[in-house]
């Protein structure tokens, strides 16, 4: 019985303990870097989970934003881009995009009008940012200017996964972004979603505090 009272404040705790739940997604041609990017940040997180029915890498990651603990998902194609689309639970409750093109190969940047273009039909409102990889193969680059940024309102990061410039700073700017967006959104759909959880998370800690309060639904004895 002691054991029970003890338990539940921890438990309590825990589960305000995981914080909030984001979703970041990664487009861009195939070989422009997006894997390599993500295993760049993680690092000895690096852990993956293949879903190689859906054609799919799962990334996790915790951290915190100010004194937030924030968990991560982040999903990268596992192939799908070469048709250059994705399937719709992709962008599905993403919270922020993460566009990526190769600055060696200019193909990868037109078709960044189309990767959008993709992503706007099924997420209008989310953070996005443009991201031009593997700059260490061409300094040069990094002194250009893309328009594509500038034009659709996006900032532009200049980065190499290959040596690690700016992947940190891209990350984690992309990480408060989504967690700004799912706390403050933009889109009708995305406000209601917010409201349900919000509604759920307050319906767990009454129960929680009814179960603290020794106002347990089942007590043991009737069972
Ligand atoms: N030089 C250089 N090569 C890179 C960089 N990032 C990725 N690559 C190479 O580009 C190829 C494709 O990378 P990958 O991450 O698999 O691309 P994805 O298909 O977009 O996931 C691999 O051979 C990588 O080693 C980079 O920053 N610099
Ligand atoms: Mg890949």
């Amino acid at each position: 019985m002691a054991n029970d009272v003890g338990s539940i404040p921890d438990l309590v705790q825990k589960k305000h303990d995981v914080g909030e739940v984001v979703k970041i997604i990664c487009l861009g041609d195939s070989a422009v870097g997006k894997s390599k990017l993500m295993e760049r940040f993680l690092m000895d997180e690096y852990r993956p989970q293949q879903m190689s029915t859906y054609a799919l890498t799962l990334y996790h990651h915790q951290t915190t934003i100010g004194n937030k603990n924030v968990v991560v998902d982040f999903w990268d194609t596992a192939g799908q881009e070469r048709f250059q689309s994705m399937h719709p639970s992709y962008y599905h409750k993403a919270h922020a995009c993460i566009m990526v093109f190769d600055v060696q190969r200019k193909i990868t940047y037109k078709n960044l009008y189309n990767w959008y273009k993709e992503l706007r039909e099924y997420r209008p409102e989310i953070p996005c940012c443009v991201v031009a990889n593997k700059i260490d193969a061409d300094l040069k680059m990094a002194q250009r200017s893309f328009n594509f940024g500038k034009k659709h309102g996006l900032p532009l990061y200049y980065v190499s996964a290959a040596d690690g410039t700016n992947v940190v700073k891209m990350f984690r700017d992309m990480i408060k972004k989504a967690l700004d967006y799912k706390q403050n959104p933009r889109d009708f759909i995305d406000e209601v979603l917010q409201e349900l959880e919000n509604f759920d998370l307050e319906k767990k800690e009454e129960n929680s505090e009814a179960d603290e309060d020794g106002l347990k639904t089942e007590s043991p004895e009737f069972v």
